[in-house]
């Protein structure tokens, strides 16, 4: 027995602790040649999926190669990155904008790629910020994050985004539920939790254009609200989520927020709420958020906004139901044919499944066992479908294959372990080291999974790789589930958490509209110059302007004089080049600042005060050709009240 075993052992009841000593079966490790045959990509080939993992507390968003398991990209969402200055430069600050200010760091946890009739169609993929409630949109025509948009009303964002069968919605349901309305209403004491506290469902609609709006939130009572899954095929038009904490515990939820025998999973009839809204029903009260997208110029703008709708079921019917589900459920996950909802009952010692048709024949019948807040309370009878007997310890998460099987991940027993769809029978079970949260399968939310690998998200990785001081990286690894039996292939770290991952088959993206370098005549930043002879520096009080470019090899200006202390400067930067793969670099001694990146055709802003007299090199930070040694340049600092003039050039 290892010590990650021993670990949670110590934290287990004594039946638990029985049970899983009996379950311990040594699994084959499938560290053999055929495994390694499955998984290899020779040099220059590439992988057959796109795989995105959330970056976890890293607030980004990674790009994987599946079945490789080869790092390809970081596309930087919630947090500034170094590598490429995001949320450094001008250009891109303001993408970290929002109602508390400028916030550099996020807590990132679910992707989820665009759909169209239920299955990724490869054009975006969202991803939610825990902390302070925002949800991302990234383009995956360049892998750059291009919209944020914050949720008010909310702590915690984790249910959160779940798209709509046509990505009609974006929904985000609050974690923590937090007391809401002016100062006055905000102000209350914490024990006053039952009498005060609310919970919201956030729907973001897509516009035509493809950024993202508020359109309305829903009000319910004050659980906490874990994750959801939309609908696709019959059950299109609403959506599930997850809730625990009925009990609303507002101290030692361990314990006082795991007495119910049942929490619920609230479904929600978006498509009839968002009729409500579409009618002005509801209510439009005080809120204080921002959105933030790139502009056609390429920067960032943020707007901010002062209201938003808000729909009480209590007034409105039929627009939520709850369906008792053991307990503390965490996923609620929808199986490709629409019909089955499966929750993750983390403290149950069943899955249990709903069914779809079940639910609306028991909503027409008001088959109800009563009532939570005005909320119908579904009678668990009514509507379920089916229990999964003995599935593991822990049970989180469920994906699909899209041949009749589930597979749901078991925290405590460290396991994937498979299901008919059908007979609700266990098939098959492996290992995972160790305790795994989420799974994927490609397209497994979807109405048509790519079944043929699994990838469990681990949450601990001790004893797994070389070891690196305290500090763990976590880890995934691939099964192949295209057989009867489950077979581990490949085990790999990942960058921060990867708390939840979608991956879509690759020519579903690396088609002709994906973006490999910038037009130099669609370049509409303000500060652009497309040639070299309109390379300038301008002072404008104590702002000084650089317009600069670059091509291999050398800048225009590279002598700057005539900068005085006191002075700001800017640093307006364009890549002349329009190739794919040259990208320069920019920065100059003592910017507090990250480096630029620039793409070809691209221009970006770094802003540096000097703190000295002197002559400070700049230079090339990307290396970008034999001689990008040579890439520098000189600018002068003066003492202030000094009389050397601005002058700038380069060579004769
Ligand atoms: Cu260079």
């Amino acid at each position: 027995m290892n010590a990650h075993i021993l670990h949670t052992l110590r934290y287990l009841p004594l039946a638990a602790l029985v049970l899983i000593l009996g379950a311990c079966s040594s699994q084959e490790l499938g560290s053999d040649a055929d495994a390694a045959q499955q998984v290899y990509v020779a040099p220059g080939e590439y992988d057959e999926f796109y795989g995105f993992m959330s970056g976890g507390y890293s607030g980004q968003l990674s790009v994987y190669g599946i079945p490789s398991g080869r790092h390809i990209y970081t596309v930087p969402v919630f947090s500034q990155l170094a590598t490429n200055g995001y949320g450094y430069n001008e250009e891109t600050k303001a993408m970290l904008e929002t109602s508390y200010g400028f916030v550099p760091w996020g807590d990132a946890h679910h992707p989820e790629l665009s759909q169209t009739d239920g299955v990724p169609d490869g054009r975006y993929i969202f991803i939610n910020e825990n902390n302070t409630p925002r949800v991302a949109k990234i383009d995956l025509n360049s892998f750059q994050t291009t919209e944020i948009i914050e949720i008010p009303n909310s702590g915690g964002n984790h249910a959160s985004p779940f798209v709509t069968q046509n990505t009609e919605y974006i929904s985000a349901a609050t974690r923590f539920s937090v007391p809401m309305g002016d100062d006055g209403e905000r102000d209350v004491a914490i024990d006053s939790y039952a009498e005060n506290f609310q919970g919201t469902l956030s729907f973001i609609k897509m516009q035509d254009d493809g950024s993202m709006r508020l359109d309305f939130q829903i009000l319910v009572p004050g659980f906490d609200y874990d994750l959801s899954h939309a609908g696709k095929g019959p059950s299109h038009g609403w959506s599930f989520f997850t809730s625990y904490n009925s009990e609303q515990a507002h101290t030692l939820l361990e314990v006082n927020a795991s007495r119910n025998d049942k929490d619920y999973i609230a479904a929600v009839n978006w498509a009839k709420a968002a009729e409500y809204a579409a009618q002005g029903e509801g209510e439009m009260v005080p809120a204080d958020y921002v959105r933030n997208y790139i502009d056609s110029d390429h920067i960032a703008k943020t707007e901010r906004y002062n209201e938003v709708r808000v729909l009480d079921p209590t007034e409105l019917p039929g627009m939520i139901y709850y369906l008792p589900t053991p307990k503390s459920p965490h996923g609620v996950d929808v199986s490709p044919d629409g019909e089955l909802i499966v929750a993750g009952g983390k403290l149950s010692t069943v899955i249990p499944v709903h069914s779809f048709s079940k639910m609306i024949e028991a909503i027409e019948n008001e088959d109800y066992e009563g009532e939570e807040q005005g909320i119908p309370v579904l009678r668990y009878d009514a509507t379920l479908a089916g229990e999964v007997q003995n599935p593991g310890l822990g049970p989180l998460h469920t994906e699909f294959d899209g041949r009749g099987n589930a597979y749901t991940t078991a925290f405590i027993s460290s396991e994937v372990v498979k299901w008919s769809l059908e007979t609700f029978e266990v098939l098959d079970r492996i290992d995972t080291y160790y305790s795994p949260g989420h799974l994927m399968i490609p397209g497994g939310d979807s109405r048509k999974p790519w079944g043929k690998y699994l990838v469990a998200l681990n949450k601990i990785t001790k004893d797994r790789y070389l070891p690196t001081g305290p500090e763990l990286f976590h880890s995934a690894q691939l099964i192949d589930i295209s057989g009867d039996k489950m077979r581990l292939l490949l085990d790999f770290p990942t960058e921060g958490e990867p708390h939840y991952a979608q991956a879509i088959p690759a020519d579903l993206i690396m088609d002709d509209d994906m973006v490999r370098f910038y037009p130099l005549e669609d370049n509409q930043n303000p500060h652009a110059i497309t040639s070299e002879d309109q390379a300038r520096v301008e002072r404008d009080g104590n702002e000084v302007h650089v317009y600069m470019t670059t091509i291999r090899t050398h800048f225009a200006p590279d002598n700057i004089e005539g900068i005085k202390m006191g002075d700001t400067v800017y640093f307006h930067v364009t890549n002349l080049e329009q190739d794919w793969d040259v990208p320069h670099g920019f920065t100059v001694r003592g910017a507090n600042t990250s480096e630029l990146l620039i793409m070809p055709g691209e221009t970006r802003t770094l802003v540096w005060t000097p703190d000295r007299v002197g002559v400070a090199p700049f230079y090339c930070t990307d290396f970008c050709s034999a001689l990008h040694q040579e890439m520098q340049g000189y600018i002068r600092v003066s003492p202030a009240g000094s009389d050397v003039p601005i002058s700038f050039g380069t060579g004769e």
